[in-house]
């Protein structure tokens, strides 16, 4: 007998912002799979595979239960000929051979040891691999120059490849709070990027401040930087103008605010004192948190189960710091939520079907020639004609 519930075909709208990804996925078999060759795609500069690979990946992850059989994926959409391929193999086999083979190539490999660096991108590690450089022994023997951000991700390679835990966040969040509202009293700081839509582990952290009074937020990324640095909070940073818009997505263009938008690329150095404070508060002021970038912590060693002896009191997280006015917060949110998918999708869908530009700034309605403002996402996603999907929903 056949079970007619297991082979119903599945259903669901085209685009990802249309959808409601939690992070329950029932195929992370096909996912994960899918996601490899989207990951190898985009290592090797071919965007528009890497693309088809993730939209293929974030319809099977809104699935409401595993895929048994090929018939039931009939009329799904962004499920091409080379997804479908791929699917079938581990449907049918239990592995895609196609994946199987990119994991073990020597290429794919490099391309992962070398992007792993912070500050190396496909391009860079793409031309080491021509050299002849396919590991970090390699690299640091044949010693190509690396710029500052490079030299800091390979000091730091260990610890910014674990994944960075919610506990993690939290307690880097305490201490960018706190120095949030000491140089800028009234200022505040939201948790974006993974942790916001709820995911227990990230390969950074990410945070978006402002402050309700329009203007006062300007010249606030360097104060806040400086703060942090003169605590011992950071092992490196550049702060630049955010590059957002010049991306090849981004087209809206709010002319006047642009320059107060900034961002802060850092490598937090997280104490046990940081990441114990936020466990165990009463133990603050015994141990002296105030003074974070203590050299004499190794002491405490001992006390940590989690590590083993020897292993240094600190760790190296990336942390994502951006300023945004108040007239633009609800874009910044909203942008910087992600998944990277989901604001893709939602961008796709403002221009194919509703003729707008969305960027982290602004929405512009190009029929209308005019701004549309919002002060919640609640708002934008009005302006959109789309339901509202809330961050724990936007995993695709
Ligand atoms: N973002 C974007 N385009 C950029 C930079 C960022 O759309 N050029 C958005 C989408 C991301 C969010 O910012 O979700 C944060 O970027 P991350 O790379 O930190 O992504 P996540 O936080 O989602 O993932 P992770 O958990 O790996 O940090
Ligand atoms: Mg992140």
């Amino acid at each position: 007998l056949v079970n007619l519930s297991e082979v119903a075909a599945f259903s669901v709208p085209s685009y990802a912002c249309q959808r409601r990804t939690t992070l329950e996925n029932h195929n992370t078999v096909l996912t994960d799979a899918l996601s490899l060759l989207a990951e190898n795609a985009e290592l090797s500069e071919e965007d528009g595979r890497g693309v088809a690979f993730r939209r293929a990946a974030a319809v099977l992850k809104a699935l409401p239960k595993p895929v048994a059989s090929m018939t039931q994926l009939r009329g799904l959409p962004c499920l091409g000929e080379h997804s479908l391929r791929v699917i079938k193999d581990i449907l049918e086999n239990g592995a895609s051979s196609e994946v199987e083979s990119t994991k073990q190539s020597e290429r794919y490999k490099a391309l992962k040891v070398l992007t792993g660096i912070f500050g190396v991108g496909a391009r860079t590690a793409d031309r080491w691999i021509r050299d002849g450089i396919h590991n970090l022994r390699q690299l640091q023997d044949s010693g190509p120059t690396l710029n500052r951000a490079q030299q800091a991700g390979l000091e730091h390679y260990d610890d910014l490849n674990q994944p960075v835990s919610k506990s993690d966040a939290d307690a880097i969040g305490e201490v960018v709070e706190k120095a949030v509202v000491s140089v800028l009293p009234g200022a505040h700081m939201t948790l974006i990027g993974g942790f916001r839509r709820g995911k227990l582990t990230g390969h950074d952290v990410d945070f978006l401040i402002t402050h309700p009074e329009e203007g006062r937020e300007v010249g606030l990324m360097p104060k806040l930087v400086s703060w942090l640095e003169s605590q011992g909070f950071l092992l490196y940073q550049k702060t630049t103008r955010n590059s957002y818009l010049e991306s090849k997505d981004g087209p809206a263009r709010p002319a006047s605010n642009m320059d107060r938008f900034e961002r802060c690329f850092s490598i937090f150095k997280l104490t046990k004192e940081e990441k114990r404070g936020t466990k165990h508060p009463e133990t603050l002021t015994e141990n002296g948190a105030q003074t974070p970038d203590n050299g004499g912590l190794d002491l405490d060693l001992d006390l940590d189960q989690t590590k083993p002896a020897g292993h240094k009191p600190w760790r190296a997280v990336r942390v994502d710091l951006v300023v945004s006015p108040i007239s633009q917060f609800a874009f910044a949110l909203l942008g910087w939520t992600g998944s990277k998918l989901f604001e893709r999708e939602l961008r796709r869908w403002a221009g194919h079907e509703k003729s707008m530009s969305l960027s982290s700034h602004a929405l512009y309605d190009n029929r209308q020639s005019k701004y549309l403002r919002a002060t919640s996402e609640e708002e934008i996603f009005a302006h959109l004609g789309l339901e509202f999907v809330p961050p724990s929903e936007r995993n695709a």
